[in-house]
Parts: C-alpha cells; sequence; structure tokens
C-alpha cells in the first residue's frame, strides 16, 4: 500500500469517527484490512484520532454528549473489527492484571484499548469495566493474586479517588504493583498517590506492565 492510500484511509477511519458513522466505520476497516493497512496503526492512527477530535469539538461545544455517545459507538465498531487481529510484542513475561476505571467514571474507551493491548501480548485481563467501587479492586486483585492493578480515570473529580484504592490494595498485599492512567493523570500525580507506575498511552502502559512482572520476576529468583 503506497503511503498516501494509507494516509487516506487513516483519515477516512477518523472522519467516520467523528461523523458518528457507525456503519462507514465499519465499511472502511473491511476494506482496509483487504488493502492490508495494519489494524494497530488503523486504531491508534484512525479510530483514536479521530476520537481526539471529537475531544475538541465537545471543548469547542460543537458535540455534547449524545455525539460524543454515538461517537464512542463509532469507534467500538471499528474495534471489534481490528481487535482480533492486533499484535503486540508477545513476550515469554506473562502475567495477570486486574484493570477498571475508578468509582464515578464511565469513561472506558481509554481502559478499553489498554486491555486489548495487554490480551494481545497475552496477559490475562480480569476487566471490571467502569464505575468500580474502592472494595471491587481490592477483591478481585486478592481473588485472583494478579500482579498488576490497572487503574484508569478521565475526569480529575474521579482521579482522586484512585489515591483511596491504592492505598487500600498497597495494605492488603504490599506486592501487587499498580499503574495509573487517563487523561488528567500525570507522573507527578501517580508519584504522590503512590503508585508504581504511569503511562500516557495503551502501548507504553504494556512496556510499562512487561517490566514490572520481569522484576517482580527476578525479585522472586533472588
Ligand atoms: C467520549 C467522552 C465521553 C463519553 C464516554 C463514552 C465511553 N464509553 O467512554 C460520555 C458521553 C459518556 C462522557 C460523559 C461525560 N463526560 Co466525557 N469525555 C469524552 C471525551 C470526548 C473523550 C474521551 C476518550 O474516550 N478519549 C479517547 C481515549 C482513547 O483516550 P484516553 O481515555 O485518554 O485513553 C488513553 C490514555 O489516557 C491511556 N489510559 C487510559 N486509561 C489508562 C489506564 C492505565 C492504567 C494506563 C497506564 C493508561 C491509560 O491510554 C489510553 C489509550 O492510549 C473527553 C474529552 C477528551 N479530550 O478527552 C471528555 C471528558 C473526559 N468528559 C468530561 C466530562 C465533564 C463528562 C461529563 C461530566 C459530561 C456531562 N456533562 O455529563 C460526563 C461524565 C460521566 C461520568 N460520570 O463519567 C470532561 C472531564 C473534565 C475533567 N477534567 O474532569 C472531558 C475531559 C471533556 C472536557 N474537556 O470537559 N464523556
Amino acid at each position: 500500500m503506497t503511503p498516501e492510500r494509507e494516509n487516506e484511509l487513516l483519515e477516512k477511519l477518523a472522519q467516520a469517527v467523528v461523523n458518528f458513522d457507525e456503519e462507514g466505520v465499519k465499511v472502511i476497516a473491511q476494506e482496509a484490512l483487504a488493502e492490508g493497512l495494519d489494524p494497530n496503526k488503523a486504531v491508534f492512527e484512525g479510530l483514536v484520532k479521530g476520537m481526539q477530535e471529537v475531544g475538541r469539538l465537545y471543548e469547542e461545544q460543537e458535540y455534547f454528549v449524545p455525539e460524543l455517545l454515538m461517537c464512542a459507538d463509532a469507534l467500538y465498531a471499528g474495534l471489534d473489527i481490528f481487535k482480533p487481529l492486533m499484535k503486540a510484542d508477545r513476550t515469554s513475561v506473562r502475567g495477570q492484571v486486574v484493570m477498571g476505571v475508578v468509582q464515578g467514571d464511565v469513561h472506558d474507551i481509554g481502559k478499553n484499548l489498554v486491555k486489548v493491548m495487554f490480551e494481545a501480548a497475552g496477559f490475562q485481563v480480569y476487566d471490571l469495566g467502569r464505575d468500580v467501587p474502592l472494595e471491587k479492586f481490592v477483591e478481585e486483585q486478592l481473588r485472583t493474586d494478579s500482579e498488576i492493578v490497572a487503574l484508569s480515570a478521565m475526569m480529575t473529580t474521579t482521579m482522586v479517588g484512585m489515591k483511596d484504592v491504592i492505598k487500600a490494595i498497597k495494605e492488603k498485599n504490599p506486592r501487587a504493583k499498580i499503574m495509573i492512567g487517563g487523561a488528567p493523570v500525570t507522573e507527578d500525580i501517580a508519584a504522590k498517590f503512590g503508585a508504581d507506575g504511569y503511562a500516557k498511552d495503551a502501548s507504553n502502559a504494556l512496556k510499562d506492565a512487561i517490566n514490572m512482572i520481569s522484576s517482580l520476576r527476578d525479585l522472586q529468583k533472588d
């Protein structure tokens, strides 16, 4: 595929998300796959790029909540098609991760993208969904004995709840590693809240998780 055609398809995917054109997304996604477009690229440089533009339109009050929901549906329609074909660098380091969006917050697109990357890399993901009460994270970590807990928040108001979740998990199991993310989260906030890691996007989240698991395994060996 020529770079021009690739850009054209990525742009079309982004535009179809912006135009909440669910059917359009499906048609372009199939076309893109038939022409050999990389599914990871299609998701992060096509669908997600569209969603970023949607965020801008919302901030400019051109779009409101109903439009956001329809755009999210369009994004998910594309994700359903690309997800089974997405690849991540498979490593021998496999681990278990409890994942969810914190209480009060229903923004789950980012969390779902992180999940897709983790599953593609061979991680076992226990997905608690969105608007998850604090105790649920603690319970699920203990139940599954997962090495990592990944928390997502998209609002400054709900982000503060992460601090309590981190504290509660560390109290019950100090060995569990906690990574946090979502648009309002920064490296500084992660450090302040006592998290073990922060990543700005799904691929960096995966890299960090692999490092966390490797260092845990090294500790066990010693
Ligand atoms: C789509 C959207 C919605 C949709 C959500 C649909 C869904 N199923 O997710 C709906 C319509 C439901 C919605 C509702 C609301 N929303 Co809204 N929404 C958005 C919007 C436009 C896009 C978010 C998004 O999906 N981005 C795309 C994804 C791919 O990005 P991401 O989530 O950041 O994820 C990436 C990284 O952050 C990271 N990541 C994410 N999670 C994790 C976790 C870990 C562990 C790691 C390591 C990394 C990581 O990796 C991801 C992939 O690379 C944003 C605007 C924006 N600019 O972000 C507002 C925004 C988040 N919403 C906002 C608000 C205020 C609301 C409402 C209160 C509006 C209202 N008046 O009702 C409600 C709140 C509902 C609630 N209680 O949660 C504000 C939050 C303001 C703030 N800072 O607190 C924003 C920023 C818009 C704005 N500028 O005002 N929203």
